[in-house]
């Protein structure tokens, strides 16, 4: 059968969490407000904008319109240095070889991220040829929890929701992949990713065997 394997890309593809966390931590500490793992561990899957308005909501703190635009863009400059100097040897484990073996078995791959740089991280990790589809956060208007990435990347490889399984990292996300009806696989620690129907530490944990039993089930 042709399934729908739709990965989210922080986290699952790439440890660009790590990032993220570095951007987001200079900012928060620039305007005095505490900021560390445990906060970061909230933002993950989470969009730009909401993740400056946790952050400010945190510290107590207001800004205006123009200085939050100019922080946000701050922050994805600080991001971007150091996405620049990314490669191929940042994939995670095993997820190149999982692809690999997805595109032999001729399913439909999509990725699926909350993140405006998703285009450029995947080429700049040099797997976007992979790919059937990209659905990023310039594709969305509402951001996970709510289904609608997934959900369109299912209408664009032509797959219904339920023949369709989501690699999600992030609460919000395994959150959408349930709300869109379809199979979620956490990625990471079961005390954070419990609502998932699997969960993996990572792709080293995920076999063929387990792979054929989602193409075939
Ligand atoms: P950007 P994902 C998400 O990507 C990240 O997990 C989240 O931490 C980030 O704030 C969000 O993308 C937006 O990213 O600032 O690059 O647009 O996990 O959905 O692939
Ligand atoms: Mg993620």
């Amino acid at each position: 059968k042709r399934k729908g394997f739709i990965f989210d890309l922080d986290g699952v593809i790439v440890d660009t969490a790590k990032y993220h966390f570095l951007a987001w931590k200079r900012l928060a500490n620039g305007l005095g407000i505490d900021f560390s793992e445990k906060e970061n561990e909230q933002l993950k899957g989470v969009s730009r904008v909401r993740s400056l308005e946790k952050i400010l909501s945190w510290g107590n703190k207001t800004l205006s319109e123009a200085e939050f635009e100019k922080l946000m863009a701050l922050k994805n400059e600080d991001y971007l240095s150091y996405i620049n100097k990314m490669d191929e040897n940042e994939l995670l484990p095993n997820v190149k070889k999982t692809l690999l073996y997805l595109k032999d078995k001729h399913q439909a791959i999509a990725l699926g991220s909350a993140s405006k740089n998703a285009r450029f991280i995947i080429e700049k990790v040099n797997v976007g040829q992979l790919f059937d589809t990209i659905v990023d956060g310039t594709d969305v208007s509402k951001a996970k929890p709510d289904p609608e990435v997934f959900l369109i990347a299912a209408k664009s490889l032509k797959i219904s929701p339920e023949n369709c399984i989501v690699f999600e990292d992030s609460v919000a996300g395994i959150d959408a992949a349930n709300a869109a009806n379809m199979i979620s696989i956490g990625i990471g620690e079961p005390d954070v990713l419990g609502r998932a129907h699997y969960i993996f530490k990572d792709f080293t944990q995920i076999s063929e065997e387990f792979l054929n039993e989602l193409i075939n089930a």
